[in-house]
């Protein structure tokens, strides 16, 4: 796998998660600018003592001369229940696109970190895996991993720059006294 952000930002914990993980004004401009449309956010579960889970799903603009111009994804995120408010939260993704060649093959899972730093400072790391459901032979594991890494590599450093330009707006207002 990669590892794509490992930063500190000055917000608390659970600000980042909400930034990230609901249907947040942040999350809703990151994405238009990204050229991501029909998003669907559904609700998060809300079982006690189980890891959460929630659908999102959306189309994304594809620029590659293998695949049409839009593809529906459909992304499942699993919140661990070893997740501790004000301490830090644990996110899986699994990423799937439908409607590109082969990808009955492979899904991509997106492993989000969030921890507590001070009470208004969190880190983020995010890493990233490509698994496969069925061996693709040489030729298309290529392919695979030639769009998955390219796609992967723009969509993160886009994200980190959007989140390092939101620092200010997204901190917590200063109490004067
Ligand atoms: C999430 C991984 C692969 C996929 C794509 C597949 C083409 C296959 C071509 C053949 C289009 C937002 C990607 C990049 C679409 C976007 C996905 C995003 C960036 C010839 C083999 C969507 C994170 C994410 C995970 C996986 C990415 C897909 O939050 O190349």
């Amino acid at each position: 796998g990669r590892q794509y952000i490992n930063e500190v930002y000055k917000f608390s914990v659970d600000k980042m998660f909400s930034v990230l993980f609901t249907e947040s004004p942040f999350m809703r401009g990151f994405l238009e600018q990204r050229r991501f449309s029909d998003v669907v956010n559904r609700p998060w579960t809300t079982e006690l003592e189980a890891d959460q889970t929630r659908e999102l799903t959306y189309n994304v603009s594809l620029s590659n001369p293998l695949t049409p111009k839009t593809a529906a994804v459909s992304e499942t995120q699993t919140l661990y229940k070893a997740s501790q408010e004000r301490e830090c939260y644990i996110v899986d993704a699994e990423v799937v696109t439908h409607h590109v060649p082969y990808h009955d093959y492979f899904y991509t899972l997106n492993r989000y970190v969030l921890t507590r730093v001070a009470k208004h400072k969190c880190r983020l790391r995010v890493s990233t895996e490509i698994r496969y459901r069925k061996q693709p032979w040489g030729l298309v594991k290529g392919f695979i991993e030639r769009s998955s890494w390219s796609g992967l590599d723009e969509y993160f450093r886009h994200l980190e720059l959007a989140l390092a330009k939101a620092e200010e707006a997204l901190s917590e207002p200063l109490r004067r006294s």
